[in-house]
């Protein structure tokens, strides 16, 4: 359809994903596929700025264009695709690395904590991992970018990079604005509800997996930290364990958090963590099938990814262009 505002975003192809990457960001660009023009991509170039084995980053590219498409995200309303199809990305890196300063990257909370989990290897492209997320986004002149709480100073950065660029030569990138969802923005770990949920946390029954089973779900839902008293209400200062429980299982519920917790008035903790469990593996365990039906067909994924760069390439081409020549490339 035309004139449709356009969306962007984007997971890296790195470890197993967790519900909280579903609950932040798949699961809302579902609905939002209906009424923007939304790019999704495999973010396999910001994935490799920590080390990644070769065979296993190939294996997880295409298990995560899988999982997009068994969780609903449709190839036909979609551009879904792989950052490295598209070379102007690499390309736009470079001339925003040249309106970025070393000091603002710096200074980027992610890079600090991954700089101290990977101190054997602070590369530049850890550093530069901001600028590449800015290219993303404003090669596609991306109004709206969909994604999680932690997301949120790189989102920012984008911006100033699009601003300064727009200031310095002439109006060129439309400025994005990031979408946060009121609920759900940030699933904290299990085991320590003060911690996002990661896909690389160190207690592994901290995060609940896509590729865990459903025995395994509600083992780890079982297990989870809860809080003093025995009200079941969404406090997140005073009860974050609980709050958090009640935000994952209003994602697969189907009910906001205020029906939940009517719902579930009463309850006692162990009923009320074996439902969440349910709730949760309920959705997934029939997702995980849908994957593997869909990883099987090999000819397929090639299929979606190649009509994917090509629409990609040709949107982000004209953007490019417009660049090189603003900053005064010769063209010919
Ligand atoms: P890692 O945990 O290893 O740093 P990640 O889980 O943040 O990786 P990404 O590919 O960087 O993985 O993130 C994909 C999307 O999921 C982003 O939009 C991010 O904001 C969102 N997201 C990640 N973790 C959570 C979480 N715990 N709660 C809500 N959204 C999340
Ligand atoms: N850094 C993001 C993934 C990502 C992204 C993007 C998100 C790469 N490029 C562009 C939105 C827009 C993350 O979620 N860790």
């Amino acid at each position: 359809m035309e004139n449709r505002k356009i969306l962007y975003s984007a997971i890296q192809p790195t470890n197993n994903l967790t519900i909280g990457n579903y609950i932040g960001a798949i699961k809302n660009w579902l609905d939002l596929q209906e009424q923007y023009d939304c790019y999704f991509a495999i973010a396999n170039m910001h994935a490799i700025t920590v080390r990644q084995n070769p065979a296993e980053l190939r294996q997880r590219t295409l298990a995560l264009l899988a999982l997009y498409i068994a969780c609903g995200i449709d190839p036909e309303k979609c551009v879904l695709y792989l950052q490295s199809h598209v070379s102007a990305h690499a390309e736009l890196c470079w001339v925003l690395n040249t309106f970025t300063y070393v000091g603002e990257m710096e200074r980027m909370t992610q890079f600090k904590d991954k700089s101290l989990r990977h101190a054997d290897n602070i590369n530049m492209g850890l550093m530069d991992y901001p600028v590449l997320m800015a290219a993303d986004i404003l090669l596609y002149g991306a109004e709206y970018v969909p994604v999680g709480e932690d997301q949120r100073q790189h989102l920012e950065i984008a911006r100033d990079i699009a601003q300064r660029f727009n200031n310095a030569l002439s109006p060129t990138f439309t400025v994005p604005e990031g979408l946060y969802m009121k609920v759900g923005a940030k699933i904290n770990d299990l085991q320590d509800p003060s911690k996002k949920m990661s896909k690389s946390a160190e207690n592994p029954n901290g995060s609940v997996f896509l590729t865990d089973d459903k025995d395994t779900i509600i083992r780890k839902f079982k297990r989870a930290v809860t809080d003093s008293g025995s009200e079941i209400r969404y406090d997140p200062q005073n009860k974050p364990g609980i709050s958090n429980l009640l935000a994952i299982y209003s994602a697969f519920g189907g009910k906001t958090v205020e029906e939940a917790e009517r719902y579930f008035a009463g309850t006692g903790y162990g009923d009320f963590k074996l439902a969440v469990g349910e709730a949760v593996a309920d959705r997934i365990c029939p997702v995980q099938a849908e994957q593997a039906r869909i990883l099987a067909d090999r000819e397929y994924l090639d299929g979606v990814l190649k009509s994917g760069a090509e629409r990609a390439a040709r949107k982000a081409g004209k953007t490019l262009s417009k660049v090189y020549k603003k900053i005064g490339f010769y063209q010919i």
